[in-house]
Order: C-alpha cells, then sequence, then structure tokens
C-alpha cells in the first residue's frame, strides 16, 4: 500500500448543518465519490475524517474497507513509533478527528471534558458519553465564522444583568445584587464562584420561567433595542427564531464572548470552556472523541447538572482564545504555509495555500507522524516524492504515512488550491 493513501469521509447529518448543496460536507462528499447523492432536503453538518468508531473513514477504492484496518495491519508504519507508543492502539485509531464543518444553525451550548471527566462520564453513562477520552478542539475558519467562545468578563455581564430586567429577574434578585456588590472586589476564585452562581441559575431554572422571561426580552429587543446595542439585539433575534424561548438566549447571548474570526483565523478550545458555534465555514479538528456535555440550543441530550458543575468559569478575552498561525519551515516552493499548533499533542494543523495560478509546486518535508490531508479550493496534484501523482480536487482526501515528502502542484487559474492538513507529531 502506498503511503498516500485515497480516503472517503462521513457526512453526518446534524439538524444544525446547511441544507443540500449549499453545504461545504454535501459539496466535498459528492466531489470525492460522485456516487454519494446528494439530498436537497436533507443538512449535511459535518464531514468525518478519522477513525472514530461513530463514522470512520474508508478506502477511496475499497469503500468495505476502512482506514483503521490499513492502519491496524502496520501500525508503526502508519502512525510512526513514537505516536504508537504514546497512543497504543489495537485496531488502527488515529489520535486526532479531523472534519469539516458547514453551519446554517447555532449548535449547542456545550463543553467538552478533560480526560478524567470524559472517563468518569463514559463509565457512567457510555450511550451518551461514547468516548473515554478528552476533546480540546480547534476551529480554523474557512469563511467567515462566527461563535460563541468562553465567558463574557465579568463586567459585562454585570451591565447586561443590571440593564436587562428579564436576565435580572431570571437570575433573581439575591443572586444578581451580589454579583454586582462583589466583583469589582472579588478574588480570581471568588470571581469564579460568583459567575458560577449566576450561570446556574439560569441554566436551573424551569423551561416555564425561562420561556416567560425569553419572551419578554425578545419582545424589549424591538421596542428598546438601544438596550442591547445593534449587534446583541439582531443575534438574540436570530437566534430565538431558530430555538424559540430557548435558555441558550440568556446563558449564550448574554454570558458568553460573541466571537467573530475572518478565513485563515483559528481558535482554541481548551477542556470546560463553553462555547457555540453560530454561522459559517470551518476546518475542526480535535482529540479523537465525541463527548459533548449540553445545556441549550439543542434538540439532543442534555446535561446541565453536569456542565454547570464542570466548567472552568474563567473568563478570558476572545483575542486570548484565538490561536495565532506560525511560519511552517518545512514547507517550501510557492505555496504559503500557516501552522496552527494549538498546546496539546494530538494534532496541528497546517494550511497550504497557492495563488490563483497554475503550475505553481511547492513540496513538504516528512512529518513524524500520520496525517490526513483535505482540498478544500481550487485544484492540483499530489504525490509522494518517487511515486505517481495523483488528482486533487475540493473534497478530496488523503491519508498520508509518517515521514514521507509531499509534491504539490496547482492547476487552477480561478481559484487558489489550497488545502489542510491534520497531523499529529510528537516532539
Ligand atoms: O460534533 C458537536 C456538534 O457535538 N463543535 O454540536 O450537534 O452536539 O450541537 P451538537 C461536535 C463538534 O465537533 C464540536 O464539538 N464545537
Ligand atoms: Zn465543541
Amino acid at each position: 500500500m502506498s503511503s498516500l493513501i485515497p480516503i472517503v469521509g462521513a457526512a453526518q447529518n446534524y439538524a444544525w448543518g446547511k441544507y443540500g448543496s449549499k453545504s461545504a460536507v454535501a459539496q466535498f462528499s459528492h466531489s470525492n465519490d460522485p456516487s454519494v447523492s446528494i439530498d436537497e432536503t436533507k443538512p449535511y453538518a459535518e464531514l468525518w475524517m478519522g477513525t472514530h468508531a461513530k463514522a470512520p473513514a474508508t478506502l477511496k477504492d475499497n469503500r468495505k474497507k476502512l482506514l483503521s484496518d490499513v492502519i491496524a495491519s502496520d501500525p508503526s508504519k502508519y502512525l510512526g513509533s513514537k505516536v504508537l507508543s504514546q497512543y497504543p492502539t489495537t485496531n488502527g485509531g488515529l489520535p486526532f478527528l479531523f472534519k469539516v464543518l458547514s453551519i446554517n444553525k447555532v449548535l449547542s451550548i456545550q463543553a467538552h471534558p478533560d480526560k478524567s471527566l470524559g472517563a468518569k462520564l463514559h463509565v457512567a453513562d457510555p450511550s451518551h458519553y461514547p468516548d473515554s477520552n478528552h476533546k480540546p478542539e480547534m476551529a480554523v475558519a474557512i469563511t467567515d465564522f462566527e461563535a460563541f467562545c468562553g465567558f463574557k468578563p465579568l463586567p459585562e455581564i454585570d451591565v447586561l444583568l443590571q440593564k436587562i430586567p428579564e436576565f435580572y429577574q431570571l437570575v433573581g434578585a439575591e443572586v444578581a445584587q451580589t454579583f454586582h456588590d462583589k466583583i469589582s472586589s472579588a478574588s480570581r476564585e471568588d470571581g469564579r464562584r460568583l459567575l458560577q452562581s449566576v450561570f446556574g441559575k439560569v441554566m436551573t431554572a424551569s423551561p416555564e420561567t425561562v420561556a416567560k422571561y425569553a419572551k419578554k426580552m425578545v419582545a424589549r429587543t424591538k421596542s428598546q433595542p438601544e438596550l442591547f446595542g445593534p449587534v446583541l439585539a439582531d443575534l438574540i433575534q436570530r437566534l430565538n427564531s431558530q430555538f424559540p424561548d430557548d435558555v441558550g438566549l440568556f446563558c449564550g447571548c448574554l454570558m458568553l464572548n460573541h466571537c467573530f474570526l475572518n478565513p485563515g483565523e483559528a481558535m482554541f478550545l481548551h477542556a470546560k470552556e463553553p462555547h457555540a458555534y453560530i454561522s459559517g465555514n470551518i476546518m475542526e479538528c480535535m482529540a479523537t472523541s465525541d463527548n459533548v456535555i449540553r445545556a441549550g440550543f439543542t434538540p439532543k441530550f442534555k446535561d446541565v447538572d453536569t456542565l454547570v458543575s464542570c466548567l472552568t468559569y474563567t473568563t478570558n478575552p476572545v483575542e486570548e482564545q484565538k490561536q495565532k498561525p506560525e511560519d511552517f519551515a518545512r514547507g517550501t516552493g510557492d505555496a504559503k504555509f500557516a501552522l496552527y499548533n494549538p498546546p496539546i499533542d494530538e494534532f496541528s494543523v497546517l494550511q497550504v495555500k497557492f495563488e490563483a495560478r497554475t503550475g505553481l509546486s511547492a513540496h513538504i518535508a516528512g512529518i513524524h507522524g500520520p496525517s490526513i490531508v483535505i482540498v478544500t479550493d481550487g485544484s492540483g496534484e499530489i504525490a509522494v516524492k518517487g511515486e505517481k501523482s495523483q488528482k486533487a480536487e475540493p473534497g478530496y482526501i488523503y491519508f498520508v504515512a509518517p515521514d514521507v515528502e509531499l509534491s504539490l502542484s496547482s492547476s487552477s487559474s480561478s481559484s487558489p488550491f489550497t488545502l489542510y492538513r491534520a497531523f499529529c507529531e510528537l516532539e
């Protein structure tokens, strides 16, 4: 078997995905495998590229064979000795899961467990927490992208609490007033406790109470928009049309940072940090896991108690949560390389982008671990040094074995040949 293996990912039709051919997930799935037809009545939310048992990648020229079977047939060849010793596998599992997300509607307000909570939740409730693993994750915007990430600074939450009567009433005068009185002199630890008390009140209110105040607050965004400002008023109305009267209008819109990424910008989410994506297309990479603790804006299983008790309640500015791209010295030639290297071992993501011209070429020296490459724009060819080159068009996905040099060449003049490569490489 070659070191550059064409594979096919697996689409997830979660309700928040873009519909039919509007979704990058559907477009990529069809272009990689034209026998996959696009159902225009269905949402296509996520394209999974990895070895997670829920939706494992298969070989493009043998759809019955799993990528994980190939890896399991010779783990040290396909993972490299270091990765194999840190992430031992008997069934060919990769340490990371790479995805494309195409978002039409807000995802659930969620957080992901760290390793010890992941293991605990999995033992207690394996049907809702299918993995005994953490799920740190990173989003790289392909289009303009909008999300909730982390808690707003405490003074901002306080201003909203004092200004918006429905928020104040939902939290209750006692907790709201204590928060107001104490945050300016609170230690970091006390600040966390104060934030948890407000968040806990919102999350544990009855659905009837939440609906009563949500209706009034949405009406107020129309009668008194100046109280919210145009961006927040619009956000509340927009998300209320997606999930009417939902608790997310309070715990998301009023308590979490509303952030925007331009294409090429990225953010990294540590364990136990609340977030929810709102719109746009992204590449997402995570440790192999599907453990999600949800509490709002979702028809899926919610676990409010676990969410309220597990969050870190830190309040980092959005800028600190952004993952700044770094140079990548092992890439040479005509392409631009941007490395997103978050502070965890399981994955990094490399963006490779050519200008929209034919005949350009680039090389990437060996990476000492397994990788998965997907083409997102333009077209060209990809080859392992000394082997025949293969087509690289939007949606084409390849598994790349460790320590092989890759050559790329562009053949599109209308759009820039662009690839993303997720990999695991240990120091
Ligand atoms: O698949 C999320 C998707 O679970 N994004 O959100 O469907 O659970 O609301 P829902 C997961 C994705 O990888 C993620 O964690 N932040
Ligand atoms: Zn998430």
